[in-house]
């Protein structure tokens, strides 16, 4: 029999190429040497770290899987990889790299002219300019579809009216991707905003409850003119701001597994020193079966995610694998971190002992990006073909 090893208690090496070790190596040594002793601190103040950006870009981590324009080019396993050693640390952390990869890098690269391309990709490939993607608005978050943002045609270009609200980076954002239904033809088409166009603000949404070290805002579009160049020519119709969700909802799926990962590196080392009735808690049954349930479903769903990515490089991907896994991942991220803080006691509640903080940011990556029982409702309609979500 081979030695089991319960920091990777399936073997997920043994499933990567030597590139995705390297990349991953790559990703954990940064996390664990610069984001790690910030993350505290950043979290109590509600900082924006402007470093961490332009950080990740230098070490190829932004838009990794997109070909040319200073992008590193590698597997959409190895982009699951980073987001995973990212969000070991923090969710925050992983949301403004995922905000700016699949999000922001990924529609200009999927649906933009060359010009666009040129203009945008290398600069948010090094994290010099920060974006951001507006889809969700104060009256229709789960019903996109619904949305009252406008575009009208006028001389030379376009006049978006709207609001969105609950959009990462949007505070700090150089770049916005914003989704706005247009009037001549009434379709969803998506458009690149910039910092400073007249009747463009973007607030920030202080005092969150979770996700404190990555920063939303609102955006107002108060009869923003925008030209022709800033139409993203090919993103038509709903199904455009879905492609580059898909992208994200893989690596969210990615992400929440490394979160779960940390806590029960963290809580199994506390249960190991901490001793009650004279005994270590990780003595106890209790203990070790909250552990072990945790770690279970981290390598589950790891290896769920590495088949949905290879799936993804390979041209086979159906978007509802992605339901499946961002729901699956991030559930059982959530049920499972709450299960294990109790190990910590009082020390629960203190913020130092980071699982408090993971349990928080965990409600959110269960709710943004489609909510458990949306991709819930996505995968009843492919299971039943009844569409139980609208009338
Ligand atoms: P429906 O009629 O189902 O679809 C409209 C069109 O879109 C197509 N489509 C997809 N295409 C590609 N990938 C997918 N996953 C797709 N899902 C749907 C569909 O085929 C159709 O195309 P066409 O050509 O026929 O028009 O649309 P609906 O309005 O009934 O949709 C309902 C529902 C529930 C599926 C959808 O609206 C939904 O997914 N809601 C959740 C909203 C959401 O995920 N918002 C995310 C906002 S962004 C965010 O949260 C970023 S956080 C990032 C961070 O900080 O990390
Ligand atoms: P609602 O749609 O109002 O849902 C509320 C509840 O009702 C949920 O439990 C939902 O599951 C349930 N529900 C809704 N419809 C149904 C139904 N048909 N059947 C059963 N239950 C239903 N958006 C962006 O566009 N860009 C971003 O960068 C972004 N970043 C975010 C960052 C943070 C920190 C947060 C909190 C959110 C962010 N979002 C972003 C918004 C996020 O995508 C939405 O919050 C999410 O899609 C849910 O929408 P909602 O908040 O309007 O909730």
């Amino acid at each position: 029999y081979a030695k089991y090893n319960p920091e990777d208690p399936l073997n997920l090496d043994s499933l990567l190429t030597e590139d995705e070790i390297a990349i991953r190596d790559t990703a954990r040594d940064y996390c664990q040497e610069f984001l790690a002793p910030r993350v505290l601190d950043a979290w109590r103040t509600e900082q924006f770290g402007d470093l961490v950006l332009p950080e990740m870009g230098k070490l190829g981590l932004l838009g990794p899987t997109i070909h040319g324009y200073g992008c590193a080019g590698v597997s959409n396993v190895a982009y699951g990889l980073v987001a995973r050693e990212i969000e070991r640390v923090d969710s925050g952390y992983r949301s403004m790299a995922s905000v700016q990869s699949s999000l922001v890098m990924h529609p200009i690269n999927e649906f933009g002219t060359d010009a666009q391309k040129e203009k945008y990709l290398p600069r948010l490939a090094t994290g010099e300019l920060v974006g951001c993607f507006g889809l969700t608005e104060p009256n229709h978050g789960s019903d996109p579809s619904g949305m009252e943002t406008t575009a009208e045609e006028t001389d030379g270009g376009f006049i978006l009216n709207g609001s969105k609200t609950w959009i990462s980076n949007a505070p700090a954002a150089d770049v916005f991707i914003v989704w706005a239904r247009c009037k001549w033809d009434g379709k969803v088409r998506g458009f690149i905003l910039e910092k400073g166009m007249k009747g463009l603000s973007a607030p920030p949404i202080k005092h969150k409850v979770a996700l404190r070290v990555s920063l939303t805002g609102s955006i107002f579009m108060d009869s923003v003119r925008v030209s022709h160049d800033g139409l993203l020519p090919k993103a038509v119709g709903l199904s455009a701001a879905f492609s580059c969700l898909n992208s994200a909802r893989y690596g969210i799926s990615w992400g929440v597994m490394g979160a779960l990962e940390d806590c029960v590196s963290k809580t199994l080392s506390y249960a190991l020193e901490r001793k009650q009735f004279k005994r270590p808690l990780a003595s106890f049954q209790l203990v070790q079966k909250k552990l072990v349930d945790a770690q279970t479903e981290a390598a589950l769903g790891l290896q769920a995610s590495l088949q949905v990515g290879r799936l993804k490089d390979r041209g086979e991907l159906a978007p509802e694998m992605v339901s499946m896994v961002k729901r699956n991942n991030c559930g059982k991220a959530l049920e499972h971190a709450r299960i294990v803080l109790d190990i910590l006691g009082g020390n629960a509640s203190s913020d130092e002992y980071h699982v408090g903080r993971h349990v928080a940011n965990l409600q959110v990556t269960n709710t943004y990006e489609g909510t458990y029982d949306i991709h819930g409702l996505i995968l009843g309609k492919a299971m039943t073909g009844i569409q139980a979500f609208v009338n």
